[in-house]
């Protein structure tokens, strides 16, 4: 049984600095401990799993999986700013039945880091698995982005550095301590891989073959209404950057025919996800299908901005390239063969 979201206004800050209040009724409650032993973790439809509230989803195709990598929001009822200290990982052949794996990486993998477990991207090169997450530094202030490294798609994940990649004080075109956050990684078929983030400003820049340096300076894509979480993706010769967008946030996107742009605004991805006033994506296409995977803040009672849920939906395509506006569904998608 599933019924309507119910949204709240929001009340708008600065960046990302906010209060969000929501209610929602449906069914599926998240248990009390909030957390499982099995490590079958889903029931069908959305959200996803019910059983941790779980946000900022990355997913990885791998041989005949997705892998899928998320963000684990543990704030109480009530405190309404994000409580986040490791990231979760589950793993499918079919989208819909989802094994959780123990959990990958966690904050206190960095000693240079103090906490928050943020947004990030895991992907594969050469043998090793490397997750780009955006942390808050211990010294340097603001949030910055680590390297965590391993041999196998569920970690565990080590700090493949020893300090941060990215750190506020490389970023200054956005005056804020925040705009360091979402990294995404893409690998272009010549083997150079671009490192793509921020809060307001969408940062990039190349990364040497080795992973975990920059090769070349960090520029600025110029993206309509940008606020966070940049994710790349390629079809049929055309790059898309989905982002989120204002805020509370939409997901827009644009196209490109280089992944170093310029970038076409196209539009508007996904509306405002029931219940959450951030939206975060990861789009793949997995056998045979497009999927866009997102989070709300749906589960009763507790579920919110910062009580988020992962989900899943198709993402389809116009006969020119642009993509269909998401049908956010409490059905979620069929099981892929
Ligand atoms: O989960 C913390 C932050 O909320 C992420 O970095 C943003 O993308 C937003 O989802």
């Amino acid at each position: 049984m599933k019924k309507k979201l119910t949204s709240l206004p929001s009340l708008i800050l600065p960046g990302l600095l906010f209060l969000h209040a929501g209610i929602f009724t449906g069914c599926k409650p998240v248990s009390k401990s909030n957390t499982t032993n099995s490590n079958e973790a889903t029931t069908a439809g959305n959200p996803i799993i019910t059983k941790k509230y779980t946000a900022d989803p990355a997913a990885l195709v791998y041989g005949d999986k997705v892998y899928l990598y998320t963000g684990h929001d543990e704030a109480p009822p009530g405190k309404d700013f994000y409580v986040m200290h490791d990231w979760l990982c589950y793993s499918s052949s079919d989208m819909v039945n989802w094994t959780e794996h123990p959990s990958p990486m966690s904050v206190k993998d960095f000693k240079w880091v103090q906490d928050d477990a943020w947004a990030g991207q895991v992907i594969y090169r050469n043998g090793k698995f490397y997750w780009y997450a955006a942390m808050t530094h211990k010294t340097i202030p603001g949030k910055a982005i680590g390297v965590g490294v391993s041999n196998s798609p569920t970690g565990p994940f080590k700090d493949a550095l020893g300090k941060a990649l990215i750190t506020n004080d490389m970023t200054t075109d956005a005056k804020i301590g925040w705009d360091d956050i979402d990294p995404t990684v893409y690998i272009e078929d010549n083997g150079q891989a671009y490192l793509i983030w921020g809060n307001t400003k969408c940062y990039w820049a190349k990364l040497k073959d080795n992973m975990i340096e920059l090769d070349g300076p960090i520029k600025i894509f110029d993206l309509k209404n940008f606020t966070e979480a940049p994710y790349i993706h390629k079809r049929k010769g055309w790059y898309y950057l989905s982002y989120a967008s204002l805020f509370p946030e939409k997901l827009a996107y644009a196209m490109s025919r280089s992944i170093e742009g310029p970038w076409e605004y196209k539009g508007i991805l996904n509306e405002v996800a029931g219940n959450s006033n951030t939206n975060h994506q990861a789009i793949i296409d997995f056998k045979g299908k497009w999927y866009f995977i997102y989070h709300n803040g749906v589960i009763p009672t507790a579920g919110g901005s910062f009580r988020r849920s992962v989900c899943i939906d198709y993402l389809n395509y116009n006969r020119d390239g642009t993509i269909k506006r998401i049908i956010m569904t409490s059905e979620g998608v069929k099981s892929a063969k």
